[in-house]
């Protein structure tokens, strides 16, 4: 049996803080006409994909926050997106900021939606795991503050139907926590999609800044093995306003195997057949959930996080 998709993970290169939205949009426009031509059908943009990455300043006026975000999607500025999908019959995956407002105040979440090839909305997903920190720091080249702009998401880990299989998203950081994986693949995800910014610094700890590029893959091939799905991780890279973002997206396949890689960091598409029936090799043989799970000892897992170690 097989059931193959050919997807595409749209890397970008730098977003400037003085880019349009609808140069954005061109830019990935281009990369949706390149795609076809190739035979995608579902094609993966980064996270925050419309802005640059803007968590990176400390800003005290909440205007130019949200600036970034977006109240409506699709708006007129993305609306081409959707239309290039039912055009091209290409679905997609699009991170952005969102805003949403309320008699209460506005929440602002850090999202990414699942667009079908008919340009319909299908899915959405919304950050869960925020790094960095609250306050400005002053002492940092540049600051992380995905806590102070965003809370976290508040739809948990879905699965969507879509596309003929079943497909999860997250975003980032959640990459570097194995529940993300875990909880999608008990819920049989066949294909994950992420979207990432990954400063090849990281102010706190500088030591570990030559093994962001291992990190990155190494927790993206672990989720894919260790679940049996496969795994669509897409760079928003190289030096933007200043800050040097890894590359590196790619195609992992449900044995862990990268089975396509970018090249560099600027715009790029990485393609690969993604025949989803290949998830069987794994769950059936090596991580059949059912059968070899050990939940009962798992408990920590789930209990409340104050219930960890202190560090
Ligand atoms: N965008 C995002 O989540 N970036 C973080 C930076 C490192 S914070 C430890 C990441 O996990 O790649």
């Amino acid at each position: 049996m097989s059931r193959p998709i050919k997807i595409a993970a749209a890397q970008l290169g730098p977003i400037a803080r003085d880019e349009p939205r609808s140069a954005v949009v061109k830019r990935c426009l281009i990369l949706m006409h390149e795609a076809k031509a190739k035979g995608v059908e579902l094609i993966v943009f980064p996270e925050l994909a419309l802005t640059t990455f803007f968590p990176r300043w400390y800003l005290e006026d909440q205007t130019e926050v949200d600036a970034f975000f977006e109240t409506e999607m699709p708006s007129a500025e993305t609306q081409p997106l959707f239309d290039a999908a039912k055009e091209l019959s290409m679905g997609f995956y699009l991170g952005y900021a969102e805003r949403v407002p309320g008699e209460e105040g506005d929440r602002h979440f850090n999202t990414t939606i699942l667009v079908d090839q008919q340009g319909e909305i299908v899915g959405k997903y919304r950050k869960i795991h925020l790094p960095g920190h609250e306050e400005n720091e002053p002492w940092r080249p540049f600051q992380h503050l995905e806590r102070r702009y965003f809370e976290s998401g508040d739809m948990g880990f879905q699965i969507f139907d879509a596309f003929g299989g079943k497909v999860g998203m997250a975003i980032c950081n959640d990459r570097r926590w194995p529940e993300t994986f875990r909880v999608l693949g008990l819920k049989g995800a066949e294909v994950v999609l992420i979207g990432y910014n990954t400063p090849r610094h990281y102010p706190p700890a500088p030591e570990h800044d030559h093994l962001q590029d291992f990190h990155n893959h190494l927790v993206l091939q672990a989720g894919a093995y260790q679940n049996g799905t496969w795994v669509v991780g897409v760079a928003k890279a190289g030096i933007e306003e200043g800050c040097d973002l890894i590359g590196g997206s790619c195609i992992i396949d449900p044995t862990g195997t990268i089975v396509a890689k970018a090249e560099g960091v600027g715009d790029e598409l990485v393609i690969a057949d993604c025949d989803l029936d290949r998830c069987d090799e794994i769950r059936k043989k090596i991580f059949d959930f059912r059968r070899y799970r050990e939940p009962d000892n798992y408990a920590p897992i789930t209990a409340p996080k104050e219930t960890g170690p202190k560090q």
